[in-house]
């Protein structure tokens, strides 16, 4: 950063791609949530929508198409643990598979140790903390949506 250049927030796009009752998490690899179960996302790009963001992460990471993208909750974090402190604006979304049976790719392994699904009710430890206060507080993307996943 430049000297007298003010620290802004960011704007994250994460992504639960849920089948069936589960959901798709990796164990980090970057500095903020090493070694953390967390959901394939990233950076929003200048003039980019919440979908086309969510659509180009889970392929850039995983290799995976998904569909019927929408808009879950937003969340508003401070990471002070990272080596220089951040600030994320950071949108959910959820989408399905475009072919069910298509398997995810480490397609960024410097940055994930590999993904993997996991039943809602058995998720993996420990999970990155951002997901895991929205867990803790009774979020469920399966249910907190306008209830059209299965249409
Ligand atoms: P990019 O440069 O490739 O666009 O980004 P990235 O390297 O893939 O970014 P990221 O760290 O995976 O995601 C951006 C931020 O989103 C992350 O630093 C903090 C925030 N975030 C949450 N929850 C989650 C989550 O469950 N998964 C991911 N990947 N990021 C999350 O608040
Ligand atoms: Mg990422």
């Amino acid at each position: 950063m430049e000297t007298g250049e003010k620290a802004l927030p960011k704007v994250a796009v994460v992504v639960f791609v849920v089948k069936g009752n589960s959901v798709l998490l990796g164990k980090r690899r970057s500095s903020i949530g090493h070694s953390t179960f967390a959901l394939p996302g990233g950076h929003l790009e200048f003039g980019e929508s919440f979908e086309g963001c969510a659509g180009r992460e889970v392929m850039e990471e995983t290799g995976l198409e998904i569909e019927k993208t929408t808009l879950l909750t937003v969340t508003n974090n401070v990471f002070n643990e990272s080596p220089k402190p951040s600030h994320y604006v950071t949108v959910f979304m959820r989408a399905t598979l475009v072919d069910p049976s298509q398997r995810p790719e480490n397609l960024e392994p410097e940055k994930c140790e590999g993904w993997d699904w996991f039943d809602w009710l058995n998720l993996p430890n420990p999970l990155f903390w951002p997901l895991e206060k929205m867990v803790r507080s009774g979020f469920n993307p399966f249910t907190n949506d306008d209830g059209n996943i299965n249409d």
